[in-house]
């Protein structure tokens, strides 16, 4: 099979990867070749450099070079190097989640006039699954005790597990991670934790340390009950909502502002600020404001706001490549330093705002919640000022922009399948399963990661999983790679979808008349922190049949893993009991224990386990094999 030189297979990528290529400018696509090869060490896990004795190698099978200097044996320096990975992740998704709780926390006490609780409903139907009263009490009094409850969740040392993970658990789910003693109780402690158990002389046992791991997996969802739930009163529930992604939304006669990362604390506001300046823009000679999003911030505000998703990670630098593209404002997360360089060849302007996130040669701007609506008019303003400085030359427009239907919450999709069982709206996806129509549920997720070329993999895998009638529901950059392909509509319904899956949308339809949109092939759950949406999509459907979640049909894949954020996600979801696809290899390979622990022991203990498969084919028959044991099984015992 001849391979494809561009290493990417989005349409809008590759028109403008013509226009880097003519123009001599450096991309992510570049720099990929050029640091092959990669370093065989590090790929397998087994190079340690945790202390400065190193950085030590297991370079044979045995005798003293197999060990490092301290004498840490491959599966020690594998574990430790891996868990050290989690610890990213958890205090990345938590950060984030931190920004969101201290925003709602400066409304309560009145320090910030630009917010407000958007969404009351949400507001106390969380409250009440946290042990809240809401009886007959003033709104900002409860947000105000469920902010208390979640900064704990950040440093409670006793007492009792993170009240925004246990609150969410089903039982079953509870006793298990008190039993294997992963439950945690907060998430800075355990993150501190993991990083003291990983230090040099310290923990060696590669069971202990891969515990240590899973309970900081753990960790990481507390962060995303808390980013999601909290975002969602701030900025509303999401509901199905019709947009277009790709780059053709960045728009020639418009001010367009990327807005990229992941906080919808920032870009929310921003998109306030478009609105009010519109007449602004039209002054300086444009038509309005068009913000556009890129990776999870985009995710979020095309979630809640249908705000156009111009493109995922890989392809971030593309946006200003258009030469239209008038300002790149970034929170945190995902963000290539590169983008300053690119931006120096164009009139773009990039800023930084978030105070632990400056690249050099970005303007930084620091956005504060007690100003938060003055700081982003501060921010389109700078765009309108770019604006005029475009260089005719250098436009290169896209024309690669496909519509999509996103939105779907787990209150958007209780409500779709309450409209044909009002009393057990999920008993709707799991009779569909026990009867065979559908064939189980997938739960797509993940980035970008050039090991693969951009997006082929995610695509190839939904489109293997829909034909055979599983439902799909995906985040971060997979729902980004199916929005910028025209996958995440109605028309590829008719396109891609097997019979069973087919006629089962259009049951949901036929059942939602209330809907101004079809149904898409795959449904959208927001951003990598709304991964947690799909854990309660998982316990919801295990409720219903009246088991754990080791016995639903229900699989995750992250075909490009690529952040440390997705080994903590793909760690939590095998921590849930959920069979978890990998399509680029983890540092992993140095130790054939822990291979098997993260592939089989795993399964023992949680019931989930990882599948590494790089191959897309094999991955989506694997896939497809894991949901069809577990149907059996259930069918079996009803
Ligand atoms: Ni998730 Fe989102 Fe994308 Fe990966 Fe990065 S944007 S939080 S980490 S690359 S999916
Ligand atoms: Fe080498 Fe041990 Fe130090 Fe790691 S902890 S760098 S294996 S001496």
């Amino acid at each position: 099979e001849p391979k494809n030189p561009l290493r990417t297979t989005d349409p809008g990528t590759i028109e403008m990867l013509k226009v880097a290529q003519e123009n001599k400018l450096e991309t992510v696509f570049d720099r990929f070749v050029a640091q092959q090869p990669q370093c065989g060490f590090g790929y397998k896990g087994i190079c340690c450099r945790i202390c400065l004795a190193g950085p030590c190698r297991v370079k044979a099978e045995d005798g003293p070079a197999s060990r490092g200097i301290c004498g840490a044996t491959a599966y020690t320096i594998v574990s430790r190097n891996l868990v050290r990975m989690i610890a990213g992740g958890a205090a990345s998704h938590s950060e984030h989640a931190r920004h969101v709780l201290h925003t709602a926390h400066e409304l309560v006490e009145g320090k910030t006039k630009d917010y407000e609780i958007k969404s009351p409903e949400k507001l106390h139907k969380l409250a009440e699954k946290l042990g809240i009263e809401t009886l007959n009490r003033d709104n900002m009094e409860i947000l105000g005790d469920v902010t208390e409850l979640a900064y704990e969740d950040f440093g409670r040392y006793k007492d009792r597990p993170a009240a925004f993970l246990d609150s969410f658990l089903i039982e079953q789910r509870h006793n298990k991670f008190l039993n294997t003693n992963i439950m945690p109780r907060n998430i800075d402690g355990t993150v501190t934790e993991l990083m003291a158990q990983t230090a040099q002389g310290v923990d060696a046992d590669p069971v202990n340390i891969i515990f240590g791991g899973l309970k900081g997996s753990l960790a990481d969802l507390v962060g995303e009950y808390i980013g999601t739930n909290l975002s969602d009163v701030l900025f509303g529930i999401p509901e199905p909502i019709v947009s277009e992604a790709n780059l053709g939304v960045i728009e020639e006669k418009m001010v367009n502002i990327a807005v990229h990362g992941h906080n919808p604390v920032l870009s929310e506001m921003v998109v306030g600020a478009a609105r009010e300046l519109k007449a602004e823009a039209q002054k300086a000679g444009a038509e309005g404001v068009n913000i556009v999003g890129i990776c999870c911030t985009g995710n979020e505000l095309l979630m809640r706001e249908g705000v156009y998703l111009a493109t995922s990670s890989a392809s971030q630098e593309m946006a200003i490549l258009t030469g239209v593209l008038d300002a790149m404002v970034v929170d945190i997360q995902c963000i290539y330093p590169s983008l300053t360089q690119l931006c120096d060849c164009y009139h773009t302007k990039m800023i930084t705002t978030e105070a632990i996130m400056k690249v050099p040669g970005a303007q930084h701007l620091a956005f504060n919640s007690e100003t938060a609506m003055e700081d982003a008019k501060k921010l389109v303003r700078i765009a309108i000022e770019a604006y005029k400085r475009r260089d005719p030359k250098k436009i290169a427009l896209s024309k690669t922009r496909n519509s999509l239907v996103a939105g779907f919450s787990i209150e958007a999709l209780t409500d779709i399948f309450g409209k044909i069982n009002p009393e057990r709206p999920f008993s709707v996806l799991t009779d569909a399963i026990l009867s065979g129509q559908i064939k189980g549920v997938v739960q797509m997720a993940g980035c970008n990661n050039l090991k693969r070329q951009q997006d082929e993999s995610h695509v190839a895998i939904l489109k293997a999983l829909v034909k055979n009638d599983v439902f799909v529901v995906a985040t971060g950059c997979s729902a980004g790679a199916f929005a910028k392909m025209g996958l995440m509509n109605s028309e590829a319904v008719e396109e891609y979808a097997g019979e069973g899956l087919k006629s089962f949308i259009r049951q949901l339809e036929e059942a939602n008349p209330q809907l101004s949109t079809k149904l898409p092939l795959v449904f959208h759950l927001g951003s990598c922190v709304d991964n947690s949406r799909g854990m309660d999509l998982v316990q919801a459907m295990a409720k219903e049949l009246g088991v754990d979640t080791p016995k639903v049909p229900f699989a995750a894949s992250a075909p490009e893993a690529m952040h440390e954020k997705a080994v903590a996600i793909g760690s939590y979801c095998v921590s849930m009991g959920i069979p978890t696809h990998v399509g680029t290899m983890p540092y992993l390979e140095g130790s054939d224990l822990i291979y098997g622990i993260a592939t089989q022991i795993a399964h023992d203990v949680f019931g989930g386990n990882f599948i590494f498969e790089v191959d897309e084919k094999v991955a989506a028959q694997k896939i497809l094999n894991a949901l069809e044991y577990r149907t059996w099984k259930l069918r079996i015992h009803k």
